[in-house]
């Protein structure tokens, strides 16, 4: 029996799955990752950019970055890969889909129900009154203000050092603990404590599969190790 073969048949006799995806996801609809060549933003680390500390030395650099990957993503269409999840929850009665992407790609390609731990790019946050605003379909200006109390707008995503949002997280280890399977799709699995639902899932008698371009820090953990594109596995596995 092929690895592939093995993935289908766990997933077959499953019956309760959670996916947990990244970046790799997305990369077939043209969507850099954060990792890895082909992941500068105008010669940036995106890492050097995604934290608070950058934000308070230079909002409208930080404001920038924000505002071409929001053009970027709204640009970009969902690829098989986003499909065959959406397809897969059809078929499983207890699914559930986590992720660490910020660009709404599973919502487009219909998933419902998705846990953003990392937020997302369209909602933006006041760093005044701290109320939150949907900005989806607007192109914002280079240092969007507060429309309420006039104080910096900052993208509404979770940074370096920052908490995830408590009720999403909760949930996602909820649904990770009770799962009987746990597929892990396109991340590096570096960032933390998102990765660390993998142990969550293992010490709670779940399978793991991963599906990766390449090899990772929890590749010689898991049940099986699928290597290349998500948008080509994924299909083959659902189907
Ligand atoms: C393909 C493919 C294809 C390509 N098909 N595959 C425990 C240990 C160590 C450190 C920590 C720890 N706990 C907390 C920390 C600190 C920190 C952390 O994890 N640091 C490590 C990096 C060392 N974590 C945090 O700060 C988190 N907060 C927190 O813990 O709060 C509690 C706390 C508060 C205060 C003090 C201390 C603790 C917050 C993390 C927030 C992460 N935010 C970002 C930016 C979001 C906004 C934005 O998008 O701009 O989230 S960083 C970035 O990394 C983004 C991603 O969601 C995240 C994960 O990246 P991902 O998705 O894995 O992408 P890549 O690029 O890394 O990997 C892509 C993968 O795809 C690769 O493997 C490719 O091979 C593969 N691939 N093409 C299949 N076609
Ligand atoms: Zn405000």
């Amino acid at each position: 029996m092929t690895d592939l073969e093995k993935a289908a048949k766990l997933l077959a006799k499953a019956g309760s799955v959670a996916v947990l995806t990244g970046a790799g996801i997305s990369a077939e609809s043209g969507i850099p990752t954060f990792r890895g060549l082909g992941g500068l933003w105008n010669g940036r680390d995106p890492m050097s950019l995604a934290t608070p500390q950058a934000f308070a030395a230079n909002p409208a650099l930080v404001w920038e970055f924000y505002n071409w990957r929001r053009e970027l993503v709204t640009r970009a269409e969902p690829n098989p890969g986003h499909r065959a999840l959406t397809e897969l929850a059809g078929k499983l009665t207890c699914f559930t889909l986590v992720t660490q992407n910020v660009d709404r790609l599973h919502q487009r390609a219909g998933s419902r129900d998705v846990l953003e731990l990392h937020g997302n790019l369209f909602e933006v946050r006041c760093t005044g009154c701290g109320q939150t605003f949907d900005r989806d379909g607007e192109t914002l200006p280079p240092l969007p203000h507060c429309e309420v109390c006039g104080q910096l707008l900052r993208p509404g995503v979770v940074w370096f050092g920052e908490t995830l949002p408590p009720a999403i997280w909760e949930a996602a280890e909820a649904a990770v603990r009770q799962a009987r399977l746990l597929l892990v799709v396109g991340t590096s699995a570096v960032v933390y404590p998102a990765a660390g639902l993998v142990a969550t899932a293992q010490s709670a008698g779940g399978a793991v599969i991963e599906i990766n371009l390449e090899p990772t820090p929890i590749s010689d953990e898991v049940d099986l190790a699928l290597h290349g594109k998500a948008a080509a596995i994924l299909p083959l596995l659902t189907d």
